[in-house]
């Protein structure tokens, strides 16, 4: 198998886009994005592929045949005693949309397995269910991120932009620059909260609650935008009488946000006209987090607010490719274009493009977390191929999550370094990473920007187009599989034809020559659609629905045993479960630390930089105090870039996006002897 780089291998970026000009970054990046290049040629990277010796245990060189020999072989056996769902696959929402693509493919149709999902069930699930139930589609920003800077009042619950994505949060001071007022909502006053007119800190988990507060303030106050809410969406009348219980000093008993807080954000909030409503991981994390996204969007649709230029919900966007990772097949229900496959006329139009017969495509499988808890056992798969994921730092209850990988017959990890995961695998396959390889992605406004290869790969390493092909050739699967970006991009585009999130019209050339093209862009004449929900919604009728949420609370209550709440999340300088960004020696690496307030501190005879343990019903960890004046007296904040945070955190699901309540679980802390 040989590589094949994209038709424009060698054209610098620079000369394709001009990047000062585009408009989302304007060319800047963060720390994180100027070291990156750092973990090319680095010694960090896999450059030969290597398998698990039965008899020493350890990992060794292989031949990519050997390897793929080994893998496709050992697939088919397992299959053949256990069935066809005995093989399971993980996929990322930082691969290109060819790769998620293809990866949903390769799933359905060479391996035949319904046990397929990604990482990004533990990102924006939540946001992406409550949005597809609100307006019948999902779609991170429904309007460009430069609108933010023309919005009156930007609403940021439970994201620390700053940190997260420091070359957004640009649009954040131009806002303000040009009058308008920033307010965020976190437990901690982050580095964007110092950004912010103003900063509300409720308890962990309670967004919904203030949400709830909100409207009722709005309907009281008489602000509903009756002609809209009329004429634009369904089920005002149950979402009013439900939240006519929350008045503000009953929130105020489960928020811990003041009465008076909560009244004069409220009269902020009516008080202007583009109200723009972003959500992040602070709000949407948790066991309630798609009830807690739909209260956010029954408030938006009660003002008015989406489809009003400079106004509306948006939920910003995690991974590089957090869009377009869940838009075309590697989500456990899903078809590429959004398609559903429980629908036969998805799978129809699907199989037609793929080639097979659509009652060969098996149903839905389970979801992220089911999957990985159902690893080993009687009924779950007995084997696992991991495509752009490190789960054993960043799933939750990971103990747990290690106990699994360690039961399966066998573990296979594509990435680009020996991360913690790959560590455990019995074969790891070296890919190539962004430079190195052409595909597109699909930023958090829907738009589709395309990413050439700029150099040429370390020798010995492919990409994960060609670990599908080369394992869909040995498996004998009824079609072929491209490993030409290209190829597949076209082909992503007539299997997402008539799709909610439709790529027909889009091509490479197009993206170059217009900085990107937004979907739905369903022929080659359409404009693209930087800005949805100006006339109306994508459920059939047109109409939003408001829904009624009930506050359920925290999956794990404190109690005296665990009394903290404890909290994670990330900082400014490492990525995610830290594979890459742990490699890269110009970025600050000190590892996790524990925030905590003055008086928490205090009264547990902490000091700053003092080694303490923090404990949960699911494990322990050691790390040094951070006393920050910052955090709520009864929060401590852990980041998650570092192997034993998510030992703690919480493996309770959302009943709807089944996401994981990463962002709050029951916690005790003690000073270490
Ligand atoms: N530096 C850096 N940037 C990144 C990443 C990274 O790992 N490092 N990862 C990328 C990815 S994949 C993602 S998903 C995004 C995430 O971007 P964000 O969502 O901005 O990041 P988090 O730090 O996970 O969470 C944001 C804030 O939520 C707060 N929070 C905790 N609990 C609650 C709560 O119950 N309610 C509210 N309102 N807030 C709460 C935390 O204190 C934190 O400041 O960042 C992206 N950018
Ligand atoms: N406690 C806690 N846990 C969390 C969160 C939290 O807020 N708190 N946030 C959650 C969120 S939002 C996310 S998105 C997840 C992220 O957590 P992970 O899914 O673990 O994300 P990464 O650390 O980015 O892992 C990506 C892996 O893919 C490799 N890689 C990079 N490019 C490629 C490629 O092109 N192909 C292949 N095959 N591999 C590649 C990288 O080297 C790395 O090992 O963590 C979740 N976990
Ligand atoms: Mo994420």
């Amino acid at each position: 198998m040989k590589l094949q780089p994209g038709r424009a291998a060698g054209r610098p970026t620079l000369e394709v886009l001009p990047w000062a000009e585009f408009p989302v970054n304007e060319g800047g990046l963060c720390r994180k994005g100027w070291t990156s290049t750092g973990l090319r040629g680095s010694r960090e990277r896999l450059t030969t592929p290597l398998v698990r010796d039965r008899e020493t245990g350890a990992l060794a060189a292989a031949t990519w045949d050997e390897a793929l020999d080994l893998v496709a072989g050992r697939i088919a056996g397992i299959q053949d005693e256990h069935g066809k769902d005995g093989v399971a696959i993980f996929g990322g929402g930082g691969l290109t949309n060819e790769k998620a693509y293809q990866l949903g493919k390769f799933a359905r149709v060479a391996l035949g397995t319904s046990q397929i999902d990604y990482n990004g069930r533990w990102c924006m699930s939540s946001a992406a269910s409550a949005g597809t139930r609100t307006f019948g589609v999902d779609r991170g920003l429904p309007f460009p991120l430069a609108d933010v800077e023309q919005a009156d009042l930007v609403l940021l619950v439970g994201s620390n932009m700053a940190e997260t994505m420091p070359p957004a949060a640009r649009h954040l001071d131009r806002c303000r620059d040009n009058g308008g007022k920033v307010v965020v909502i976190d437990p901690r006053v982050t580095s964007t909260a110092e950004r912010a007119d103003v900063v509300v800190q409720p308890v962990p988990g309670t967004d919904l609650v203030l949400a709830l507060g909100l409207l009722h303030l709005v309907i009281a106050g008489g602000h509903v935008d009756t002609e809209y809410v009329e004429s634009r969406t369904h089920g005002f009348q149950a979402v009013a009488d439900s939240v006519a219980a929350w008045w503000p000093e009953r929130v105020e008993r489960v928020t811990g946000v003041s009465a008076d807080e909560l009244r004069a954000l409220a009269d902020l909030v009516v008080s202007t006209r583009r109200v723009m409503i972003l959500t992040a991981r602070g709000a949407e994390q948790h066991a309630t987090g798609s009830d807690t996204v739909l209260a956010w969007l029954d408030l938006a649709l009660a003002l008015g607010l989406p489809g009003r230029p400079f106004a509306g919900y948006g939920c910003l966007t995690g991974q590089g490719n957090g869009q377009g990772g869940r838009e075309h097949g590697q989500k456990n229900d899903q078809l590429p274009g959004y398609r559903m496959l429980v629908d036969p006329a998805a799978r129809e139009h699907v199989a037609g493009v793929w080639g097979v017969d659509p009652d060969s495509l098996p149903g839905p499988g389970r979801s992220a977390y089911e999957l990985l808890d159902a690893l080993g056992t009687d009924a779950g798969p007995k084997a696992l191929l991991v495509f752009g994921s490190n789960i054993v730092v960043s799933s939750p209850n990971a103990t747990h999550v290690e106990d699994r990988l360690n039961s399966l017959d066998l573990l296979v990890v594509c990435d680009i370094v020996m991360s913690e995961t790959a560590a455990m695998a019995d074969v790891v396959l070296p890919v190539t990473q962004w430079a190195e390889e052409t595909g597109t992605m699909t930023n958090l406004e829907g738009r589709v920007i395309l990413r050439r290869q700029a150099v040429a790969p370390p020798r010995g390493v492919h990409s994960d187009l060609d670990v599908i092909s080369g394992l869909a050739e040995r498996l004998k699967a009824p079609i072929t599989f491209s490993t030409d970006p290209e190829e597949v991009f076209e082909e992503l585009g007539r299997a997402s034809a008539g799709g909610k999130a439709d790529y027909a019209g889009i091509s490479y050339e197009r993206i170059d020559a217009e900085q990107g093209v937004f979907w739905p862009c369903p022929s080659p004449a359409h404009p693209g659609t930087p800005r949805m929900f100006t006339e109306r919604f994508a459920h059939p009728d047109g109409r939003a629905r408001m829904h009624v949420v009930e506050h359920r609370g925290t999956a794990e209550p404190v109690d005296a045993e665990y009394p903290l709440h404890l909290t994670t999340g990330r900082i400014l300088a490492q990525y995610q479960s830290g594979a890459q960004t742990r490699r890269i020696t110009d970025l600050p690496d000190d590892g996790a630390f524990l925030e905590m307030h003055p008086v928490l501190a205090a009264r547990l005879g902490i000091a700053d930089g003092d080694p303490v343990t923090v404990s949960t019903r699911r494990g322990r960890l050691q790390a040094p105090a951070r006393v920050v004046p910052t955090i709520r007296h009864d929060t401590v904040f852990a980041p998650f870039h570092w192997l034993g945070v998510n030992r703690l955190t919480n493996d309770a699901l959302d009943p709807a996006s089944r996401m994981p309540e990463f962002k709050v679980c029951a916690a005790a802390v003690e000073a270490q002897a």
